[in-house]
């Protein structure tokens, strides 16, 4: 085996199958299903986003059970936590900051898959497949990871790291799509500013946008260097979360300028959110959004924050005496008749989740 076979084997990448005959046959048939990456920060908010999504994703396959527009999700946890997230946010509670982890392993995530009839009815039906293998690394695990994955220039260099890297690796290489989390209060010079735990890990930046930037950098420089086999980056999704920290500030900007900035806009026009926040990025995080503006790669922003109990009034609850755990709004069986989709409901941004998830199938392979 050459090298070049022995790395494609490694990082699990396929050629496109050759195909001689015009019309293919059935036992031609792969499922090559495109991969998308969520990196982020230090409490960027990634295991909430990927929670989030995950319960959309759950609330949709049960909506669409029996349509003509099949939804279907199956999420396979591996080594993570991410059913008993989904569940915290039922309960009203925010996950556990993901611990670091000595052996990762990437054998988990999600997989969606849509099915649409077609011209000729649902007899023939199209289906689309996306995988998102569920990352999850606490972030500052995953600062210094992506450092080492971008300087493993070599195929044994790549083998001989250990703490993961090579699972990181492999999935980085295989993603089309990178999903970047970014919590609002890291927009350095708002009022609302909160600096990352930056102290306490060596090779952090004080500024947010650096260590964003760090984390993103790395990744692309790693594809561009590996692009005989590694699939380009065709899209990047930006979720801004805790989203409404910035609604007494879009009001103020707005009153200030006579220009529209909305990232949550109560019409859940996209266009109008996408503008806002591609403004929002290039105010506070300018050294990323140079370097992604810099890319040929479409861009699509989606805001995401969650509803707290009390915050209507000023008072916000908490589960704990130290406030550090606010509680979620949810709910509950007697809000509507249709009490089974009120039940334990998270009050959350789920329109803007469900604009995540057609995303992400404009994006699938179809199979
Ligand atoms: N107010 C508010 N807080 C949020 C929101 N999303 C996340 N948080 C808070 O941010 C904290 C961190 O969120 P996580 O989802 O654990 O972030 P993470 O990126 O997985 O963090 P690490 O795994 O520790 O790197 C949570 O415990 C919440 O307190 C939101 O939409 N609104
Ligand atoms: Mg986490």
């Amino acid at each position: 085996m050459s090298l070049l076979d022995r790395t494609k084997k490694f990082l699990q990448y396929e050629n496109e199958p050759k195909n001689n005959s015009a019309q293919g046959s059935l036992l031609d048939a792969q499922v090559k299903s495109k991969t998308a990456v969520v990196v982020g920060t230090m409490r960027a908010g990634k295991t909430t986003h990927i929670a989030a999504l995950g319960k959309v994703a759950q609330y949709k396959a049960s909506d669409t059970q029996g349509t003509e527009n099949r939804f279907r999700v199956i999420i396979d946890e591996g080594a993570t936590n991410i059913l008993d997230d989904i569940a915290e946010l039922s309960s009203g509670h925010f996950p556990e900051a993901t611990p670091i982890r000595e052996k990762p392993t990437v054998n988990q995530g999600f997989k969606f898959e849509w099915e649409d009839p077609t011209f000729f009815g649902n007899r023939f039906n199209a289906k689309y497949q996306a995988v998102m293998p569920v990352l999850d690394y606490a972030g500052e695990q995953l600062v210094g990871l992506i450092r080492q994955v971008q300087s493993a220039k070599t195929l044994d260099q790549m083998m001989a790291i250990n703490g993961g890297t090579d699972q990181l690796t492999s999935t980085i290489n295989n993603a089309s799509a990178l999903i970047i989390i970014i919590n609002a209060e890291r927009a350095e010079g708002l009022p609302i500013f909160k600096p990352e735990p930056w102290e306490k890990i060596k090779g952090m930046s004080k500024h947010p946008d650096v260590n964003i930037h760090r984390i993103i950098f790395p990744i692309l420089s790693y594809k561009h260097a590996t692009r005989q086999y590694s699939p380009p980056l065709e899209k990047i999704f930006i979720v801004i979360t805790a989203c409404d920290l910035l609604f007494p500030i879009a009001k103020l900007i707005q009153a200030r300028t006579n220009r529209p900035f909305d990232p949550v806009p109560a019409d859940g026009n996209a266009q109008t959110s996408n503008a806002s926040l591609n403004m929002f990025m290039k105010a506070f995080f300018p050294q990323t959004h140079s370097l992604i503006a810099s890319l040929n790669v479409a861009v699509q922003y989606f805001p995401s924050y969650f509803e707290l109990e009390g915050a209507d009034k000023n008072n916000i609850q908490y589960w704990d005496e130290a406030k550090t755990q606010p509680v979620i709004k949810r709910g509950n069986m007697f809000d509507s008749p249709d009490w089974e989709h009120n039940h334990n409901r998270p009050k959350f941004t789920e329109y803007w989740y469900n604009l995540e998830i057609e995303a992400l199938k404009q994006f699938a392979t179809r199979v």
